[in-house]
């Protein structure tokens, strides 16, 4: 594999490590092999020049958000080490979603091959166009929360100074259906 070493390398040879960044990134899947979808994205990421993956939640099947009629999801969420910058990491992933068969959909919230969204860049607030940091509605999903309390339930929120699990148990369960899904990728 070309990422893992190589990677790491390039991280610990950069002569400024204050601009190693922590970043936060959800994935999902409801069109075609859903979890190969998801896990072809997190290796394609992880062997970018300038991102170590530091730890990956497990996957689960989820009830769709925002537009009901579609397929259930396949969601899990990764941290990152990396030295990109965020608009750099947004065009790496969009890079990787159409690697992995993302074409444009036409429903917001729709189905789709791959979606990989940056929840959080260290401690920024970012609002530009085509990018939001934190991901406006992390903080709403448990499709997004579930995975995350797996890591890092104490992480604290940047803009609602909330812990991540605060926000998990503010969600009704019944109503985002979030069940384990195996996936040994
Ligand atoms: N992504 C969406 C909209 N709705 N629902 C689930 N369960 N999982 C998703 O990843 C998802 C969604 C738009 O990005
Ligand atoms: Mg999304
Ligand atoms: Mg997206």
């Amino acid at each position: 594999m070309k990422g893992g070493l190589a990677a790491i390398k390039t991280m610990n040879q950069h002569p400024n490590p204050a601009k190693v960044h922590t970043a936060y990134i959800s994935v999902g899947s409801n069109l075609g092999r859903r979890r190969s979808n998801c896990c072809d994205g997190i290796t394609l990421l992880a062997e970018t020049e300038g991102c170590r993956l530091s730890c990956r939640a497990p996957c689960y099947r989820t009830a769709p958000v925002g537009y009901l009629e579609q397929e259930w999801f396949v969601n899990t969420l990764i941290r990152i080490e990396t030295v990109l910058s965020p608009a750099a990491l947004l065009g790496r992933l969009k890079a990787v979603e159409r690697k992995v068969g993302r074409r444009p959909g036409s429903v917001r919230f729709g189905p789709r091959v791959l979606d990989m969204d940056i929840l959080l860049f260290g401690n920024r607030v970012i609002d530009e166009p085509g990018l939001s940091v934190p991901h406006p509605r992390m903080h709403q999903r448990r499709f997004v929360l579930v995975p995350f309390c797996d890591i890092d339930p104490a992480i604290v929120h940047p803009t609602l100074g909330e812990t991540m699990h605060t926000l998990l148990q503010r969600l009704d369960k019944d109503e985002q259906k979030v069940d384990p899904y195996p996936c040994d990728c």
